[in-house]
């Protein structure tokens, strides 16, 4: 087998780059683990920037976001049992998110590719990614049985955050840079209409808590937990009880629904550089992982393929490598802004395990400071929505 771009992970930043390459002529052969149903049905994120928006347009894979995306023009921060809108579209000329699930993304992407009967193989084994210093990468995988090799001219390593591709890389080239966090969040999907048109993040004595959702008839909410929790000790009705206590303001009440999937995330910063070396480019959680809180991850692996699209529609077009040289360079700005934002807002949101009165009052105080002050909202408004420079 032989393709101009062998894409190790249909995720959403594997599935996307298949897609943008695709309208430009581009042949690619995008290798994915897990199954079609796996990968469709793995709850993640629900806020997508405009720029992700935008791309997704590009790619020609955005009809039903269009039809079925919830446009929201604000956020709320709640603290000291008070809730204060930042009303992001007034504080950045306009700019919006699109609440539309990871699930929803994938899905599309995948029709979009197999609808055109496009390479894209599901439940391969042993992906091995050989050779990435020569002109003619090899990738090689088990599938039906069988093993097989794939010869390319570039490796796109969208396989996440456990994959094969940034293991290859020898030792000694890539710097990594890590925060654990104390947190986890324990989520849930329920099958009720959100109480609250907005995403409510809400600060309170007993952690951290998150309104968010996927649909008028579909909650989706998080919990600070630890990072160990076991979730066989959080029966519905106790996550309910947790929810209340930490959501609830006066006169506004939680609508509860049966709880249609629960599990608990860790919450980890982590950064790769650089995003490449020879013929391999990481993009997406492959190179980088911030904590959910700022909402960042799949916008973060979504402007990577943006660019690393770009940059192989010149490389195959002009020959030039410019664009794929400094890939690398291009990408990690902005990965750092997010790393920052992500940090921030969840320092900001999550109460310690130690109960330490002084680090909740400095929460507060910034939580008061950045609804009062228009600078500190727009700061927040700006980099939420993604239009912070890097
Ligand atoms: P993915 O989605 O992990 O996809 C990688 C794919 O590669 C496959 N794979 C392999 N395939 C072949 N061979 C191998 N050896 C392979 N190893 C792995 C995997 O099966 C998978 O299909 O990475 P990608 O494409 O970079 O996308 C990143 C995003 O998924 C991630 O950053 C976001 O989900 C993070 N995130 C959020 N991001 C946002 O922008 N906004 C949000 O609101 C948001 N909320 C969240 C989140 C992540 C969460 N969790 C569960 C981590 C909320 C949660 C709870
Ligand atoms: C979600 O809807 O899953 C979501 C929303 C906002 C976040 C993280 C996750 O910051």
């Amino acid at each position: 087998m032989r393709t101009r771009v062998a894409i190790i992970g249909a995720g959403p930043a594997g599935l996307t780059l298949s897609c943008l390459l695709e309208r430009h002529g581009i042949d690619s052969v995008v290798l994915e683990n897990k199954s079609r149903d796996y990968v469709e049905h793995r709850i993640r994120a629900g806020v997508l920037e405009q720029g992700s928006v935008e791309l997704l347009e590009e790619a020609g894979v955005a009809d039903r976001m269009g039809r079925e995306g919830l446009v929201h023009h604000g956020i709320e921060l709640q603290f000291d049992g008070e809730r204060h809108r930042v009303p992001l579209s007034d504080l950045t000329g306009g700019a919006s998110i699109v609440i539309y699930g990871q699930t929803e993304v994938v899905k599309d992407l995948i029709a979009a590719r197999l609808d055109k009967g496009l390479p894209l193989l599901f439940e391969v084994d042993d992906v091995a990614v050989d050779d990435i210093c020569s002109i003619q990468p090899r990738v090689s995988f088990e599938h039906d049985g069988r093993r097989h090799e794939l010869e390319c001219d570039v490796v796109a390593g969208c396989d996440g955050f456990h994959g094969v591709c940034r293991t290859a890389i020898p030792d000694g080239v890539l710097t990594t840079y890590t925060r654990e966090y104390p947190f986890a969040w324990l989520g849930i999907l329920a099958a009720v209409a959100p109480s609250s048109d907005e995403l409510v993040y809400a600060h309170s004595r007993r952690g951290f808590a998150l309104l968010s959702m996927r649909s008028p008839q579909l909650s989706r909410l998080y919990l600070q937990c630890r990072p160990e929790a076991d979730i066989a000790l959080w029966p519905d009705e106790r996550i309910w009880d947790e929810l209340d206590l930490r959501l609830g303001v006066p006169g506004w009440d939680l609508a509860h629904g049966p709880v249609l999937e629960k599990g608990v995330t860790p919450m980890r910063s982590f950064v790769a550089e650089p995003m490449q070396y020879g013929r391999l480019y990481l993009a997406g959680d492959a190179a980088h992982i911030v904590p959910p809180t700022g909402a960042k991850g799949l916008n973060l692996a979504l402007h990577d393929v943006g660019l690393l699209a770009e940059a192989l529609v010149s490389f195959f077009g002009t020959g030039s490598r410019t664009l794929l040289d400094s890939y690398s360079w291009r990408c990690l700005g902005r990965v750092w802004r997010s790393e920052h934002f992500s940090w921030w807002m969840t320092s900001m949101l999550h109460l310690g395990w130690d109960g330490d009165k002084y680090e909740e009052k400095l929460q507060v105080a910034q939580l008061r400071y950045t609804v009062a002050s228009p600078a500190a909202a727009t700061s927040l408004a700006e980099n939420y929505v993604g239009t912070a420079k890097a």
